[in-house]
């Protein structure tokens, strides 16, 4: 029968089948094969008797995210709050950095919109391209959105802490113990409360989603390079093209640039432009410093 690892506790997996969770044990065989299973793997398994099982297989893997280590993630929630904390931008960019990287979807979720309209967020991320889901998850304001843009999913919710990325869970799962930090508004940040990994499965929503700890540093992927960053910016993407030093422009002061040219009509934004002009001097300097 194939099911899927949703936690890892003790030795065992856990394995959500398509009606029940059983609890599993990795065939020896596997161990030989130097085979780890991980939460997200699509698997086989033996169902044996009392919610027990064997895992005899693991289906091929589309992707393994490092942190928090989870395979076959295809989509991910960016979760900011329109106040307390304010919203960083340049860590919401660097997210998305990787995340096109990846290859992912990815939803940016502005969350308690009952402090402030959340506009300053909208009005950056929906013009380059990203769907924007506004809500307030303690005032009930637009969650039916929310859960539309999880619908078949396995989503991994990433933020910095304080946002309100595990106040999602509890909204879904409300019978879930869920560590819900309490923010402190005077400092305009919450504490570290999240830890473990799980795959969160939500039947209704035919839908999986991870919990993260939320965090204010992220380094960008090893190995990108200057002219592949620009990619990573959905509305910078192909405008090479029409750039006069076209594949070699890095859109910072060479003439003609057709990227500079949309930031001036106002049609890429200046907060986005300026993420792309800080990460491209760090990649700038990270080349410099391997040559040295
Ligand atoms: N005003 C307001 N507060 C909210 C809303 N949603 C969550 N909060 C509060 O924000 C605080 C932080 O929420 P969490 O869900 O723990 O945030 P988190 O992103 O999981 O934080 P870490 O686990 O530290 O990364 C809690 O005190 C929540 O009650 C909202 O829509 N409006
Ligand atoms: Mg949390
Ligand atoms: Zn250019």
């Amino acid at each position: 029968m194939q099911g899927r690892i949703i936690r890892l506790l003790a030795g065992y997996y856990f394995v959500q089948l398509e009606d029940r969770e059983i609890r599993c044990r990795a065939r020896g065989k596997m161990r030989l094969h130097n085979e780890s299973p991980c939460v997200g793997d699509f698997v086989e398994v033996d169902v044996l008797n009392d919610g027990e099982g064997v895992l005899t297989k693991i289906l091929p893997r589309k992707n393994l995210l490092e942190r928090p280590p989870v395979a076959n993630i295809t989509q991910v929630l960016i979760v900011c709050s329109a106040l307390a904390p304010h919203p960083n931008f340049a860590l919401i960019d660097r997210i998305l950095v990787a995340t096109e990287l990846l290859g992912l979807s990815a939803v940016v979720v502005v969350n308690k919109c009952d402090l402030d309209s959340g506009v300053a967020v909208s009005s950056v991320y929906r013009p380059a391209g990203y769907p924007v889901v506004e809500v307030s998850l303690s005032a009930d304001v637009n969650i039916a959105s929310l859960w539309a843009s999880l619908r078949g999913h396995t989503s991994v919710l990433a933020g910095q802490s304080g946002v309100g990325k595990s106040s999602v869970i509890k909204h879904l799962c409300p019978e879930r113990e869920v560590g819900v930090g309490e923010v402190n508004l005077r400092k305009g940040y919450g504490r570290h409360t999240t830890r473990h990994v799980e795959l969160i499965f939500v039947p209704e929503l035919d839908a999986y989603i991870v919990d993260t700890p939320g965090f204010s540093k992220l380094e960008l992927p090893e190995g990108l390079s200057i002219l592949t960053l620009a990619d990573c910016f959905l509305e910078m993407r192909g405008q090479r093209d029409h750039c006069k030093f076209g594949h070699s422009c890095r859109h910072l002061g060479e003439p003609d640039c057709r990227v500079k040219q949309e930031v001036g009509r106002g049609h890429i934004s200046q907060e986005r432009y300026q993420s792309y002009t800080i990460l491209l001097n760090e990649l700038i300097e990270r080349e410099r410093s391997q040559y040295k």
